[in-house]
């Protein structure tokens, strides 16, 4: 059964759900509602990645995230830790985190991936390019899905030679992450070349920029966010079909009632 990833991100500034869970306590009852509605793994984010976004410190990103992550855990949760530093990562672990999303695979802080071989965590290698702040200036592809199943597999080499385990590995092309539009398509659309490399395949395409270019919505308004959530359960419910393992969303239930109902199809 796929398993579906809730988003709880504690930034004032993520570009879809604006800092409404920019609060310990507001997160912690988030989360637990994500956790309630079918959430197989809380993802706890303190920093946005959003195209634009400035680099947060990690010990700001420290003090927001790990007394969301203590409570959950302590609540049963199985809880992820997004982050692209390193010392937030170990610090998460500590706190309760049983798997670490470094939408960089590594490539954001050089000690990243010693410090995830150090503990015992799960690792989201996420297909990267470059900081967000400039990520579009990296965004050309001949064969997308080729050229990113490629790099995955690089990163897999550098996690390798860091001491994870090939089962610790869950990769994910990073939707939106240095690819505009199209490419993202192309990605999903080629997404056996991904699931071929063997490892647990994780997508994240919740309320994303190429999903309002489709449904032609602004990217910002209320209806605009609900029209986005219906779109990423049918995005959703196909990577499932497609063989992904998991798939990152904000609105949990949504995605669910939508896998429920693709996995009825296939009987
Ligand atoms: N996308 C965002 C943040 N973290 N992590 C993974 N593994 N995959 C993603 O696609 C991904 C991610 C950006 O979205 P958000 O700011 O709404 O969380």
């Amino acid at each position: 059964m796929t398993v579906i990833w809730g988003i709880v991100n504690v930034t004032p500034d993520s570009f879809s759900d604006g800092g409404r869970f920019f609060d310990s306590a507001r997160a912690i009852e988030h989360g637990l509602r994500l956790w309630r509605e079918g959430a197989g793994v809380l993802d706890i984010g303190g920093e946005s990645t959003r195209p634009g976004a400035e680099r947060v410190d990690p010990s700001v990103e420290q003090e927001r995230v790990l007394p969301v992550i203590a409570a959950l855990a302590a609540e049963g949760a199985t809880v992820s830790i997004d982050t692209l530093n390193a010392s937030t990562a170990v610090a998460a672990v500590e706190a309760g985190a049983r798997i670490v999303n470094d939408v960089s695979g590594g490539l954001a802080d050089e000690r990243m991936l010693p410090a995830v071989a150090g503990t015992e965590a799960d690792y989201a290698l996420g297909h990267w390019r470059g900081p967000s702040a400039d990520m579009y200036a990296n965004a050309t592809y001949l064969r997308a899905a080729r050229e990113v199943a490629g790099e995955l597999r690089e990163g897999v080499g550098r996690a390798a030679a860091a001491g994870i385990a090939p089962s610790r590995l869950i990769l994910d092309p990073g939707i939106g992450f240095a690819k505009a539009g199209d490419t993202n398509w192309d990605v999903l659309r080629g997404l056996d070349e991904i699931t071929a490399l063997g490892h647990r395949v994780l997508i994240g395409t919740s309320r994303k920029r190429f999903l309002a270019e489709v449904l032609q919505v602004a990217a910002d308004d209320e209806i605009s966010l609900e029209r986005r959530d219906l779109a990423t359960a049918v995005t959703s419910a196909l990577a499932a079909r497609a063989g992904a393992w998991a798939v990152r969303v904000h609105d949990v239930a949504a995605t669910r009632d939508a896998l429920a109902v693709a996995r009825a199809w296939e009987g």
